[in-house]
């Protein structure tokens, strides 16, 4: 047989697949020796922080393995010992690079010297760690305003590492920070902050074993959350019924063996949904409008909550009375009888509900107003701060929400950047910068010339691939601080650098750092893994010197003294940012500590001081007649953009990604037989984009509806194509037409 084919997708997640794959993904990459070294401190108290997901571990009593097959194969590609350096980029050309595949580059090794692409340069050659910060610096300093340069982030960065960058980047005059979250959970984020005053979740682990129903709404955790799995059978196991909402059918959400009790290793699942609600991509809106609509008119809300802490219900009830059956029915995809039933059952009892969600909401044009319609049925229900209950965006990178916290953000409040000031005496400026959507825009127009990034990778991650790529092509320098080769060096400006850096597995000089997971936990993470080469710094270490070529010291900023000794970056952070009191001590304590969170408590931190309802007009994006609407998603054998196999095991794909999802109805009404290729056609105001040859796979998903993968349909993106207020790109409901291939 070859190893290209489709089949039958799965029941359920995990399982002893699970573990055979996770080794094998290991050994064959990191060695048995420094594979092993590395699986036992994963998340370990003392340990280090999974680089995969965000999802928290437990307070105590840790399994041995609290480790997942992604999370293995995270740390496998991380810890690989094989490195690339001078040697390999003299042997490829950028152009032959730039031929090979995502899988391929992650294959190579660890990035291990620092590397410069002059100009007009074929290969990449070596350069000394000296002259590329008096490169950058010159760059940098010989720019008409700071406001030319552009400083990304991705979700990876430790805090210590991310303040640092972030006050450099302000102390040299801008507020240029987008991050990976702009494209990720900052419709959550700005949900959030309007509907109960503080811009992230309100649950902790605790909560999921008291709940008495979980909704999980446009996720897939088998793949991207697997430990979340265990969390969800833990709570089905005390009672708590979980509901689904997904137009696909993900095995993760079926059902879960679990990888580390016997039971699933034999391949005994536990059921997990007990019922699936397959909505239409991006009617969820409709679907929760549909939920409070039932609720009013059974009545099975917490009224004395919403006459204390809830403003706008009056002008909400008035919009459920108006909206029509109808439309929520057509909308959502959803009838009229199971929408009342969830409603019955989110009403009854003690209105224990917690609701999570990540990118299947985040990513659409309405997708700030879809969660505060979910943040509506939550105040219906007082479940916000009640213990079992409350509102849950999954986060994605393992530290995305501890870079908000300490200052990632192109438009942080005035309350922060004043405090920063004071701590750095230095002028910080005010005016807001740009976020990822407006950062391409400005490079492709010729604002901005120099795109540095920590960690991440930005051409391939960003929406409109070609688009993209022209606008890094116009910088002046392009500069990634990265571990392991990707395409964003291979679409370079006039000159572009590579930064090599520790990873989280890495022993960074016995130094430790922080993150904070999707619970609001701050926590230590100390790599112990030998650095594979010797050439590599930290990433605290890269921005402080970094700073001090371009600034030198100023105010009460000295950027060696504060990289020396992380335990001061972290008293730093404490004087600028509340709730980090005695900083360094409790994040030598087990399990670290919890952010405080007002919402949690019931203290709104709103304009008004209540919880607020939303009244948006019900709307979902509909393609024109005959076109369809397809989303970009992940397969099981990748993190983001790093590839590490071609097998996508729980929906049944083996040995390809150059496919699309279908209902089997539409695969017929297209006129292609399964595997058969496809051209697929995106529309937009401003024209077309194409991605031909594409082959066509029958999945168990409602009609009208085409489903991709992430980064390679990335092309079909339009990058004015953004959710409204969020400015997320909107790369779950892109408009599409799909015919027989030509080629
Ligand atoms: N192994 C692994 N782990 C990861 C990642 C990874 O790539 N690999 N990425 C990390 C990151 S940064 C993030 S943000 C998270 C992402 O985690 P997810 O959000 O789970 O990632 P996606 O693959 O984008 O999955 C989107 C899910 O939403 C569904 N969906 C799409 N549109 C809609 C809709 O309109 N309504 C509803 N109800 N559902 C919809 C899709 O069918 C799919 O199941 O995972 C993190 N963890
Ligand atoms: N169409 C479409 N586009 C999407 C999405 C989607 O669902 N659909 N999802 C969006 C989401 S949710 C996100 S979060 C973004 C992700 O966007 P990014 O965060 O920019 O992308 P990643 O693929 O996570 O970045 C991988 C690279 O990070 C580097 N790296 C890994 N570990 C470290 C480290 O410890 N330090 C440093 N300095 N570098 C490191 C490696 O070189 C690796 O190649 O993509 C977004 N783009
Ligand atoms: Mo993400």
């Amino acid at each position: 047989m070859s190893d290209e084919h489709f089949s039958k997708p799965k029941e359920y997640a995990a399982g002893l697949p699970a573990v055979t794959s996770s080794l094998r993904h290991v050994f064959g990459k990191a060695g048995v020796a420094r594979g092993t070294k590395a699986l036992l401190d994963l998340n370990q108290v003392g340990g280090f922080d999974c680089p995969s997901c965000a999802w928290p571990d437990p307070d105590r009593d840790r399994a041995h393995a609290e480790f997942c097959e992604n999370g293995a194969k995270a740390i496998a590609s991380e810890a690989m010992a094989k490195t690339i350096g001078r040697e390999f980029f003299a042997a490829h050309p950028v152009a032959e690079l730039m031929a090979q595949s995502d899988a391929w580059h992650d294959l190579q090794g660890r990035l291990a010297e620092p590397m410069l692409l002059r100009e007009e340069a074929t290969h990449y050659e070596p350069v000394s760690w000296d002259e590329a910060f008096k490169l950058i610096s010159e760059e940098l300093r010989g720019l008409d305003s700071p406001d030319e340069a552009i400083f990304y982030t991705s979700g990876r960065a430790s805090n210590e590492a991310a303040f640092l960058y972030q006050l450099f980047v302000r102390a040299y005059g801008t507020n240029n920070l987008p991050d990976c979250s702009n494209m990720c959970h900052e419709s959550s984020g700005l949900a959030l902050r309007d509907a109960i005053g503080i811009g992230k979740g309100t649950v902790t682990l605790e909560d999921f074993l008291e709940a008495e129903v979980i909704l999980c709404v446009g996720q897939n955790p088998g793949t991207n959350h697997p430990r979340m799995l265990s969390t969800l059978e833990e709570a089905v196991d005390r009672g708590a019924q979980l509901v689904a909402v997904n137009p696909l059918k993900e095995a993760g959400l079926l059902g879960f063996a679990h990888p580390q009790h016997l039971r699933g290793i034999l391949g005994k699942a536990s059921p997990l949904a007990s019922s699936y609600l397959q909505v239409k991509v991006n009617g969820d809106m409709a679907l929760f409008r549909g939920v409070a609509k039932a609720l009013v008119a059974a009545g099975t809300i917490d009224h004395e909550f919403i006459r204390e802490h809830a403003d706008g219900y009056e002008v909400y009830r008035s919009l459920l009375e108006a909206t029509s059956w109808q439309d929520i029915e057509e909308l959502s995809g959803i009838g009229r009888d199971k929408i009342e039933e969830l409603a019955t059952l989110l009403g009854a009892g003690e209105r224990r509900v917690i609701t999570c969600w990540a990118m299947g909401l985040t990513q659409h044009r309405n997708a700030v107003a879809t969660i505060r319609e979910i943040a509506n049925v939550h105040l219906l229900l007082g479940a916000v701060g009640r213990p079992g209950s409350g509102l849950c965006p999954v986060r994605g990178h393992s530290n995305v929400q501890g870079d908000r916290t300490v200052g990632i953000f192109e438009k942080m409040p005035e309350w922060f950047l004043a405090a920063l000031e004071k701590q750095a005496g230095v002028p910080i400026p005010r005016e807001h910068g740009y976020d990822t959507v407006a950062s391409i825009l400005a490079m492709h127009e010729g604002r901005g010339k120099v795109f540095f990034a920590l960690g991440g990778n930005f051409a391939q991650a960003t929406p409109d691939s070609t688009f993209t790529a022209a606008a890094l092509g116009k910088c002046r320098l392009t500069c990634h601080v990265s571990t392991k080769l990707n395409r964003s060096h291979l679409i370079h400006g006039r000159r572009a650098l590579i930064l090599p850096c520790l990873g989280r597995s890495d022993e960074d000089g016995g130094q430790l750092v922080s993150t904070e997971n999707s619970m609001g936990v701050v926590q230590s993470s100390q790599g112990r893994l030998k650095p594979s080469s010797e050439h590599l710094l930290s990433e605290p270490e890269i921005v402080a010197r970094l700073a001090e070529a371009t600034l030198g010291d100023a105010g009460n900023i000295r950027w060696r003294w504060l990289v020396g000794d992380y335990d001061r970056l972290r008293t730093w952070i404490e004087a600028v940012i509340p709730g980090f009191d005695r900083y360094n001590e409790r994040i030598r304590e087990p399990g670290g500590f919890y952010l405080p969170n007002a919402a949690k408590e019931r203290v709104w931190n709103t304009t008004n001081q209540k919880a607020n309802f939303s009244a948006a007009p019900l709307d979902a994006f509909q393609p024109a007649p005959g076109r369809l609407l397809l989303q970009t998603l992940r397969s099981h054998d990748q993190f983001n953009t790093t590839v590490y196999g071609l097998d996508d095991r729980y929906r049944g794909i083996s040995g390809m990604r150059d496919i699309v999802f279908l209902n089997p109805q539409d695969l017929t009404e297209i006129g292609v037989k399964p595997g058969h290729r496809i051209d697929v056609t995106s529309h937009w105001s401003d024209g077309e984009r194409h991605l031909n040859g594409f082959r066509a796979i029958p999945y168990d998903m409602p009609r009208g509806l085409a489903a991709a993968y992430f980064p390679e349909a990335n092309v079909l993106v339009p990058v004015g194509h953004v959710a409204e207020g969020s400015n997320t790109p909107a790369s779950k409901s892109i408009e599409v037409s799909i015919t027989p291939s030509r080629a």
